[in-house]
């Protein structure tokens, strides 16, 4: 995963902001209430206008009053992107023996921030969620040393990958668990055909484990890069829904989570990977996705949309050609893991084009 936006900082946010206008943010969003009030009919027929007076004065009694609404709505968008401890999904160093790509991964337990100032205890690989990117080619060996300083056993499943059964990492169908204080060496070699955006979990107590941040990207490049659609920038979103963050983007949930930049004319590559227990249809505003491969493997058609519907376990790999500037908002769109009366949470982040 490459985080191009490590350098971006809230106020250049806020500068962009400044330049397209927050208007221009908020009619990204959704119409504002200006619009609204020009699509109602000037005059209503006058038995409607008791009725249609009597709901304007009347606001859902669990709801703040309009202007409190608005200030948290705003607070929240003016921190994104809120600074937060720890980033994961970063590539993953290796060592050669041989011929052989070596890979180290820790589980453990680590204090995590998914939201500014907000801790959880996450259960991590190399002290981070997600985990660090594990990233190799076609053809390549690896061998991955996996240590368990979990309170639990656990054993890591390679999702996607092609590979012996005695490496599959699903404890007493394929392997003993990986018991507290043990470890375990994963060795196979990544087949062609193979390619694509795959990932990493726990298979032991997975519900609790995998939700609570044991999760990590897999790519594996193609041998022969013409094979796949070229790019300028790439990012990789792993969703998620569990009790690290709620509805979380790579272990982060919305305002501390990552914007996706571009300049106009790019074409980005973004990687979904659903980790979670529930669907994500994901909403881009403002530009297509060309959907061109699906748990690693080229469809024989792509295709276009504006959402994408990803079940838990599913990647999709997906092109979208940056052509017009301004804050795009990017998001779920089952609108309860995104918004609510306090303004836009969990999945929630915004690809920025800049001119
Ligand atoms: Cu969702």
């Amino acid at each position: 995963m490459e985080f191009r936006t490590s350098s971006f900082t809230r106020r250049s946010f806020a500068g962009l902001l400044g330049l397209a206008g927050l208007g221009g943010a908020a009619s990204a969003l959704g119409p504002n209430t200006s619009t609204k009030a020009n699509q109602e009919p000037a005059s209503p027929p006058a038995h409607d206008m008791e009725m249609g007076a009597a709901s304007a004065a009347t606001a859902p009694s669990d709801q703040p009053s309009a202007d409190e609404m608005d200030r948290m709505h705003e607070a929240g968008m003016r921190l994104f992107p809120a600074r937060t401890e720890g980033l994961g999904g970063q590539p993953l160093a290796y060592e050669m023996d041989g011929d052989v790509k070596v890979f180290q991964l820790t589980c453990k337990v680590v204090k995590w921030e998914f939201e500014p100032g907000k801790f959880m205890d996450a259960w991590t690989y190399n002290g981070v969620v997600p985990g660090p990117e594990i990233r190799a080619t076609e053809g390549d060996k690896v061998r991955i040393y996996v240590k368990n300083e979990l309170p639990q056993s656990t054993g890591v499943h390679w999702h996607g990958l092609m590979l012996p059964n005695s490496m599959d990492g699903v404890p007493f169908m394929t392997q003993p668990p990986i018991k507290p204080g043990g470890s375990f060496t994963y060795e196979f070699q990544l087949r062609e055909g193979n390619a694509g955006a795959h990932m990493y979990h726990a298979h032991h107590n997975s519900a609790f484990q995998v939700t609570n941040g044991l999760l990590g990207p897999f790519i594996v490049d193609p041998k022969d890069r013409s094979t796949r659609p070229k790019h300028d920038r790439e990012y990789t979103l792993v969703l998620n829904d569990g009790p690290i963050g709620g509805f979380s983007i790579n272990g982060k949930s919305f305002p501390a989570t990552h914007p996706l930049t571009a300049k106009k004319g790019e074409t980005i590559l973004i990687r979904y990977m659903n980790e979670g227990l529930m669907i994500h249809p994901m909403h881009l505003h403002g530009m297509p996705m060309t959907v061109f491969a699906q748990d690693g493997y080229m469809l024989p058609q792509p295709y276009m949309c504006d959402t994408l519907n990803i079940a838990p376990g599913q990647r999709f790999e997906v092109l979208v050609h940056a052509t017009e500037p301004g804050t795009w908002a990017f998001h779920c769109h089952i609108l309860s893991h995104a918004e609510s009366e306090h303004g836009m949470f969990g999945m929630v982040t915004a690809l920025i084009v800049e001119p």
